[in-house]
């Protein structure tokens, strides 16, 4: 907008000098994009995959909910823009970005420097880790102990990356789902005897399914990830625009509201 205003400025400077004199001098050409009056706030096509509470899920109304979500509208809201949802599956999130089918993508995405190189990352919104979770009865009491068990990740996150580290990138005890509530049923069913992913989802997965008698493993071998919206690489507008956003919502408490909201209060 503002590259707009400057080439509206130097287009009326023009037309007063050559029209030095003229009767016209000073009338700002009428710009035919409307360009004139306050700008149109830009909806950008948010692509998210709903299958990840309490981040992003859908209800049954299929209306998307979560912390990312509420985050992204806040931060839209003091950016100027807007936001639309759309549901995307893991496993196409990245090329509806690369082809411009989505304008950004918010879905607990962890910021890695191999995904860097495909895309441009806002800067980190939350800080996450990988989880284990088992049954209760199970005798996995840390990482390590994953070797010759078969575990359920989701294919292509974090989880499955520290997995297909641990056990080896052919191994055919690691079972790999499109989304992480399928492996978590897996576990469920026995097919399993973990399921690695992000500590928020598997949290919020145990603490809701008690009748399942499931429990988390934690191990400091797992490093901490840093979560980031991600945007088309090379799309510094819209990345700024977030950035600004987060900015804003990070200093006027909004964000601490919604972490809060979701999470409990920050320790
Ligand atoms: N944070 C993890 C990753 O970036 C998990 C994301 C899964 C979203 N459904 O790989």
């Amino acid at each position: 907008k503002r590259g707009f205003a400057l080439t509206v400025a130097s287009l009326l400077l023009g037309t007063t000098l050559t029209a030095c004199g003229g009767g016209n001098v000073g009338q700002a050409p009428a710009p035919n994009n409307g360009g004139g009056s306050a700008p149109q706030a830009k909806e950008y096509v948010v692509g998210t995959d709903a299958a990840y509470a309490p981040f992003e899920s859908e209800t049954e109304k299929k209306e998307i909910v979560g912390f990312d979500i509420d985050l992204l509208k806040a931060v839209a809201d003091k950016a100027g823009f807007k936001v639309k949802f759309v549901n995307t599956p893991w496993e196409g999130i990245f090329t509806a970005l690369q082809n411009g089918e989505r304008d950004m993508l918010i879905s607990a995405i962890t910021i890695t420097d191999d995904r860097k190189k495909d895309m441009d990352f806002s800067d980190p919104y939350f800080e996450a880790k990988q989880l284990i979770a088992v049954s209760k009865d199970s005798k996995i009491a840390k990482f390590d102990d994953l070797k010759g068990k078969k575990v359920g990740v989701q294919t292509g996150t974090t989880g499955d990356e520290v997995v297909t580290k641990l056990l080896g990138k052919d191994s055919p005890d690691i079972k790999r789902f499109e989304s992480t509530p399928l492996a978590l049923k897996e576990l469920q069913n026995g097919g399993v005897e973990a399921v690695v992913a992000d500590n928020g989802v598997v949290i919020n997965y145990v603490k809701n399914n008690t009748a399942q008698g499931f429990k988390m493993v934690d191990d400091p071998a797992f490093e901490k990830e840093y979560y980031g919206i991600a945007v088309k690489k090379g799309n510094t507008d819209v990345l700024n625009k977030v950035n600004d956003g987060l900015k804003k919502i990070k200093s006027d408490g909004t964000y601490d509201k919604i972490y809060e909201q979701y999470f409990g209060k920050k320790q």
